[in-house]
């Protein structure tokens, strides 16, 4: 099951649509879920399935064909390497947040927005080329993220820090607060928050949000300065502390895991080479294939709201 190249890479061999999810059992129950589907979709009611397995059921384990288990042992192995760790980096994306039910970051250009690229909307050039076009976006992204709740993976990671305070470090690329709305703390958020605003330019005394109204990007009605949302776009500085620390611990750390990100996007997928040149155990946990994958010791192509709460209980 387990096979070894480059960097003493061990893959085990799942993807999300070649071969069936493994552990669903397993995992749904320790995320407190029902493993059968239960969506409309397939056909069958919800009915059976409380307001809090509703809350945390993957939106990928609703739809996954059960299939034979992740072998135990190593589950076990990689489990006894987080016992043992002296210090612990997560970096997470936004396939973390993939079962709570928010699109991926390249996957967010559904319906409507798929005829736009992300770099366009994530950058100040497509923002001032389009404000209310990107405006728009914004707000159908955080009307989506008020509506879902952290998953498993979320809370078997913030009770995994919770259980070993000062061992990890969480970093994640996402801006839309679940591993917070979990009870993780701290987290280290490298691109910002989906929900805050600040002005595009430095703000002067006229600019006050609170003169700002209506479906418009809002406009500051004294000099026209625009409010823009709290996230890190293309060609923009990451803050700096949160990458200082995070690059800290990257240097620091003997495990990494590097769950639900496709790596192509720096510098945070440059944390992975950081660890990996310290001679950090890198783990990568994604169902499809990663850009972080060479660097990897062991690549597991797993949905992560199914397999975190199993690795880290
Ligand atoms: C599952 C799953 C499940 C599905 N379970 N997994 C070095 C080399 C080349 C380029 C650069 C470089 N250094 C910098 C650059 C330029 C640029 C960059 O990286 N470009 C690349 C595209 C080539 N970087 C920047 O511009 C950064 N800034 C910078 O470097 O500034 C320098 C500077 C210094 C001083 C002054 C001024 C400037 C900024 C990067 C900001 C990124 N911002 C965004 C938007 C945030 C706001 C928003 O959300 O709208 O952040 S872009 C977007 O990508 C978002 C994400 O956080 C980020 C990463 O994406 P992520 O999380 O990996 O998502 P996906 O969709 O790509 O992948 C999802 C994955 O989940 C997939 O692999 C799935 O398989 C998986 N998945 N279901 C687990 N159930």
């Amino acid at each position: 099951m387990v096979s070894h190249s480059g960097r003493q890479r061990g893959h085990l061999s799942i993807t999300k649509w070649q071969r069936p999810f493994q552990n669903v059992s397993r995992v749904a129950v320790a995320a407190n879920t029902k493993p059968q589907c239960g969506g409309s979709a397939c056909g069958l009611p919800y009915a059976g399935h409380s307001v809090f397995d509703l809350a945390y059921m993957t939106f990928d384990s609703l739809h996954a064909p059960a299939g034979p288990p992740i072998a135990d042992t190593e589950i076990a192995s990689l489990r006894q390497r987080l016992q043992n760790a002296r210090h612990v980096l997560v970096l997470t994306g936004a396939g973390a947040s993939a079962e709570s039910g928010v699109p991926t970051f390249r996957d967010a250009q559904t319906g409507y927005w798929a005829q736009f690229r992300p770099e366009e909307m994530a950058s100040e050039a497509g923002f001032l080329a389009h404000p209310q076009r990107v405006w728009d976006w914004y707000q159908y992204r955080r009307d989506l993220i008020g509506r879902v709740m952290p998953n498993a993976g979320h809370v078997a990671l913030a009770q995994w820090q919770a259980r070993h305070p000062d061992r990890m470090t969480l970093v994640t690329q996402n801006v839309d607060g679940l591993h917070q709305r979990a009870g993780s703390r701290p987290v280290l958020c490298l691109h910002g928050n989906l929900m805050d605003n600040r002005w595009l330019l430095p703000p002067k005394a006229c600019c006050d949000a609170r003169f700002t109204e209506g479906d418009a990007p809002p406009q500051c009605p004294g000099c026209g300065n625009y409010l823009r949302p709290g996230v890190v776009w293309f060609g923009e500085a990451l803050p700096q502390a949160e990458l200082q620390q995070a690059q800290d611990a990257a240097k620091g750390c003997d495990l990494m895991l590097v769950i639900g990100t496709s790596g192509h996007v720096y510098p945070a997928a440059g944390l992975a080479h950081i660890a990996a040149r310290g001679g950090a155990h890198v783990v990568v946990i994604n169902p499809e294939p990663t850009e972080l994958d060479s660097v990897a010791d062991q690549c597991w192509r797993l949905p992560s709201a199914q397999i975190l709460p199993a690795l880290l209980a």
